[in-house]
């Protein structure tokens, strides 16, 4: 008897409950029943007397919302397929946010397949310049005639067994290919002399408040980079023969001032393996349409790598830029601190971080770590390591 008692009881709680329920969702009005709502008028006069004053924000205006002054040539460019939209939305949102809604420079985009409605709709709401999509010729994705498929299919095998990162992928190689030899000859960037490389999911973690492409111009740089590494050695066992053959043959092309030092600890036998990190790049369009660009790429896709090996376009961009340009015309981005899975660019120096609203850990920072490169890169140019970077070694 008492347990049936308890059971209705329980019922009628929960009609009543319900009801309650009911009368909240279907009201009209924001009040919710029971809930005191505060005089907004009153609470915020009493609370303003009490408030401790604000951190004074002097110092810390933000940047103009648009920067004054005329525009480059420049666009950005991205390589992705449709199933990349969200990860590039996430580097969209930031390259905007640190940099671009103050110049809204365009954006191409590339993709071996069409892109779909829903890519082109989430990427040009998120830009502040103009988008432009981009279809890559067939030819320029694909295996060329001189290629011997089964013999690439063997090497692909094999590394499949030794467990070689990408080293099964065939889409893999044609965009290695790709962004080696094609991207700045697609019709859509024959418009610009200067590009951004931009790829899914990295992050930028400071303001940048001048126009980095202007910056280009105005210092004579072709090619920059943030991150530069050792790249993985099976992935490249002949790239550098292919290279020293292309500079025996084209001497005309190799620059007195290069950067050889980058790459080579023996003047130029042997390849160290060091490489700036080509997720990320800001450089001269013309430079890479040039025909000691184009010889060099000529010679590297006829020696059949791309396809027998698993060459990368880092490793492939940095060689001719340490060879082929003085060093003078490099350039480290200091001021971009960057993150491109698995590694970060996180300026050293605490002031620079303040001032240009850093949200990067400054212990994430590779500069100094044993697999950076940057401190070859340092010590051939004759550039001092900034303050408070031997904390930064481990
Ligand atoms: N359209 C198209 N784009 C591709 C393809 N494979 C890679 N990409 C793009 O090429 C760039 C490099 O590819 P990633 O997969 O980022 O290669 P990664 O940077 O070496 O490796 P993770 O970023 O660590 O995966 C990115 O912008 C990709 O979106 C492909 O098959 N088709
Ligand atoms: C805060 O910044 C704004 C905009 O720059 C300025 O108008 C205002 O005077 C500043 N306030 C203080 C307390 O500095
Ligand atoms: C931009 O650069 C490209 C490549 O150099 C050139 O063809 C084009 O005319 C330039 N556009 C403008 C507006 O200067
Ligand atoms: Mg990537």
């Amino acid at each position: 008897m008492a347990g049936s008692q308890r059971y209705i009881r329980y019922i009628v709680i929960a009609i009543a409950f319900l009801g309650l329920l009911f009368y909240i969702s279907t009201s009209s009005t924001t009040t919710v029943p029971g809930i005191p709502v505060k005089d907004s008028a009153s609470s915020s006069s009493s609370s303003s007397s009490t408030l401790q004053p604000t951190t004074p924000n002097d110092s810390k205006s933000l940047p103009p919302a648009t920067a004054p002054g005329e525009r480059m040539n420049a666009t950005f460019v991205t390589l992705a397929r449709n199933s990349d939209v969200w990860e590039i939305a996430r580097s969209i949102r930031q390259v905007e946010d640190r940099f671009n809604k103050k110049y809204n420079y365009d954006w191409v985009f590339l993709n071996d397949a069409e892109f779909d409605d829903q890519f082109k709709k989430v990427t040009s709401a998120l830009t502040s310049g103009n988008t432009k999509y981009g279809k890559i010729p067939k030819e320029h994705w694909s295996f060329p005639e001189w290629i011997d498929v089964d013999k690439a299919a063997k090497v692909r095998e094999d590394m499949r067994e030794k467990k070689i990162i990408y080293g099964d992928s065939v889409s893999y190689r044609h965009m290695c290919r790709y962004e080696s030899g094609f991207f700045f000859r697609h019709p859509l960037m024959l418009d610009y002399e200067w590009y951004w490389r931009v790829e899914p999911s990295i992050e930028l973690f400071c303001d940048i408040n001048y126009d980095t492409f202007k910056f280009m111009a105005d210092n004579k740089k072709k090619y920059s980079f943030v991150l530069s590494l050792y790249e993985y050695v099976e992935t490249i066992p002949t790239l550098w023969d292919s290279a020293k053959a292309f500079m025996k043959e084209h001497p005309e092309h190799i620059a007195k001032d290069n950067s050889m030092a980058f790459l080579s600890d023996d003047g130029g036998n042997t390849y160290n393996h060091c490489h700036f990190w080509s997720n990320f790049e800001i450089g001269n369009l013309n430079w890479l349409r040039s025909k000691a660009y184009i010889d060099y790429f000529n010679k590297l896709d006829r020696d059949g790598g791309f396809f027998y090996e698993r060459w990368g376009d880092a490793p492939v961009h940095s060689i001719a830029a340490a060879i082929m340009l003085p060093k003078d015309e490099m350039h480290f981005f200091n001021d971009i601190a960057y993150y491109h899975v698995p590694f970060t660019h996180c300026p050293t120096g605490e002031q620079y971080r303040m001032d240009h609203k850093c949200h990067c850990n400054p212990k994430d920072n590779f500069d100094w770590q044993g697999y950076s490169c940057l401190t070859r890169y340092f010590d051939l140019n004759d550039m001092k390591k900034p303050e408070g970077y031997e904390k930064e070694q481990s």
